[in-house]
Formats: structure tokens, sequence, C-alpha cells
């Protein structure tokens, strides 16, 4: 089976390839669909968005495929930046760029007020029907940014139960207990369910 791993995010390619390795499935990504137009991710959660990508995605590939939408939310800042996650500094903001927003808007706020949770929705399309999954992950945001792995808000995301950031905890760790884990653990079971059709 050929799964469409619908994804501009780098980061994202590497940890969805990783935790789906064992399966017998072709992973393509969008790299080999130069001409695919992106859709306005216009939903108002994670699942939505996830459900309008893997939607987009498929009508222009025919595969099927496997999207994803996810981010921060922070309970201080009421959830934000929550579906905003990827520009919440500025439309094509970079990582830094919205881990330095983060940092200034909670500076001076105490550390049992930081708390914060990943989110992750998967949605999965063949064109018959639509799967979707979801995942979290508690946890809070540090004082100042640490570490080198991941992406994103890894720098600055101290999973529950740990002492430093998912960029410190490195890959394998982040990925036994991630939100995109939890998320994939779900959504495996139907990857598994439409192989043996
Ligand atoms: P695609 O839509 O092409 O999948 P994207 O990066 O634009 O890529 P999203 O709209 O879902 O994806 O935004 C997710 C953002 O949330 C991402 O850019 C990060 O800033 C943040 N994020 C999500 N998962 C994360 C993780 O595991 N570690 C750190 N930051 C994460």
């Amino acid at each position: 089976m050929k799964l469409l791993l619908a994804t501009g995010n780098r980061g994202k390619v590497r940890e969805i390839t990783e935790m789906l390795r064992d399966l017998p499935i072709e992973i393509v990504s969008l790299r080999e669909f130069p001409h695919v137009t992106p859709p306005v991710e216009s939903g108002k959660s994670f699942a939505a968005n996830a459900r309008i990508k893997a939607e987009t995605y498929f009508r222009q590939t025919g595969l099927v495929t496997l999207a994803e939408d996810s981010g921060l939310r922070v309970d201080y800042l009421r959830g934000q930046p929550g579906i905003f996650s990827a520009r919440f500094a500025r439309d094509g903001a970079t990582d830094a760029e919205n881990v330095r927003k983060l940092l200034r808007l909670l500076r001076g706020v105490k550390t049992g007020k930081r708390t914060a949770h990943f989110m992750c929705a998967v949605a999965i399309v063949d064109g018959k029907n639509l799967w979707t999954a979801v995942g979290k992950c508690k946890g809070r945001i540090a004082a100042r940014a640490s570490g080198r792995s991941g992406f994103g808000y890894d720098p600055i995301f101290i999973p529950k139960g740990y002492r430093t950031t998912f960029a410190r905890l490195g890959e394998e760790a982040k990925n036994k207990i991630s939100h995109r884990a939890r998320a994939l653990r779900k959504a495996r079971a139907i990857l598994e369910r439409l192989l043996t059709e």
C-alpha cells in the first residue's frame, strides 16, 4: 500500500515515518507532487484542519492520504497559540521567532502557571472513508530555550513527569510520549485494517 504523508513540515515527516516504520507501507511525501496546491487551513479545530488537508491532497493525488494538524495550547494564554502555532509570530514565521514570542508573553510568569499541552489530530482519507484520531501531551513551558533536537516549540516544552525539554530528551524519548505518538498509535489500527482489505 502507498500512503501519502501530506505535510510540508520536515519534523513531522521524520517523526511519523519513524513511527510507521514497521508497517508494510510505502510512504510517499509531498515532495513527489510538486504541483499540488495546499489548502487554506480555515478550520476552527485541529481535527477540522487535519481533515481539510487530508481531503485536499487525496483529491489531487488519488493516494490514501494521512495529514495532521497540531499545535501548542498554553493555559496562561487561554489556549494560544493553538491552531495558529505555526504562524504565531507572523505568517511564515520561523520556529525561533515563535519560541521568542511565546517566551516574551510568559516573561515573569511563575513555573506553576506555565502549564501547556500539545495537541495532534491525524486524518486519513481513502476516497470512501475519513478517519480522525487525536493525541495530547501535557507539560509546561520552560523559562528559556534548551536543546537542539526536534522542531517547533520543542526547545521550550517540558513534558509532564520530566525535568527537561523535548529538544533535550531527544527524538526517541519524544516519540514514545508525544501528542503525535499518541494520535499515531490510534491511527495505526486504521492503517492495519486498510492493509488487510
Ligand atoms: P503542515 O500543515 O504542512 O503539516 P505545519 O508546520 O504548517 O505543516 P501545522 O499547521 O499543524 O503544521 O502547525 C503545527 C505547528 O505546531 C508547528 O509548526 C510547530 O510550531 C507546532 N508543533 C506541532 N507539533 C509539534 C511538536 O511535536 N514539537 C514542537 N512544535 C510542534
